[in-house]
């Protein structure tokens, strides 16, 4: 009876934790364990989705998005969401899970895998926090920016970034997984 009282109380927590958790990231398909890309908007990238690098326990997919888009290629490129119910003072906390490997611009520059945020006001960026960029080959390695939203911001944008520095396009690869934003950091048990 014991046993299965402690039992009754561990599934209890895992499913409180993960309740928890649902509620506090509010990026819509965070893991890509959709399978798709789907509440992720694209800007001059393509193919977007690998099934061959994954971050989440358990999972099957991340992110690999390339500047090589058909339309282009282009010095920028990125996975986006954005969000209207973060107001002015309020703490924001972003992550992001990424790896790459063999990262380079297509004529021999460099290419950064960046986390951002744009704060806008209306139709007008107001000002933006990145992380540092990484660039090469590089096992999985969470990217934080923590920051302050500043006035009059009216929506917060999150950007899966890709930036080739002195030219366009890509070759390699860059995985990102199990993004994060909340009022508070990532909770320690994801
Ligand atoms: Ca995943």
């Amino acid at each position: 009876m014991k046993k299965f009282f402690c039992f009754l109380v561990f599934i209890g927590l895992v499913v409180f934790s993960q309740c928890i958790f649902a509620a506090s990231n509010r990026v819509n398909n965070h893991d890509f364990e959709s399978g798709n890309i789907g509440g992720w908007s694209t800007w001059a990238v393509t193919d977007t989705l690998s099934a061959s690098a994954n971050r989440t326990p358990g999972g099957k997919f991340g992110a690999s998005p390339s500047l090589n888009a058909e339309n282009g290629p282009f010095e920028l490129g990125a996975l986006i969401q954005e969000f209207d119910d973060f107001r002015s003072g309020d703490t924001v906390c972003a992550s992001v899970w990424v790896k790459t490997v063999g990262l380079k611009g297509a004529q021999g520059t460099d290419v950064f895998a960046i986390l951002k945020l744009e704060f806008w006001s209306g139709d007008k960026v107001v000002s933006s926090r990145e992380s540092s960029g990484i660039t090469g080959t590089n096992d999985w390695y969470e990217m934080k920016v923590e920051t302050v939203v500043p006035e009059n911001t009216t929506k917060v944008k999150i950007l899966l970034l890709l930036w080739n520095k002195n030219g366009t396009g890509n070759i390699g690869d860059v995985y990102f997984d199990d993004a994060y934003i909340g009022n508070s950091p990532r909770p320690s048990y994801i």
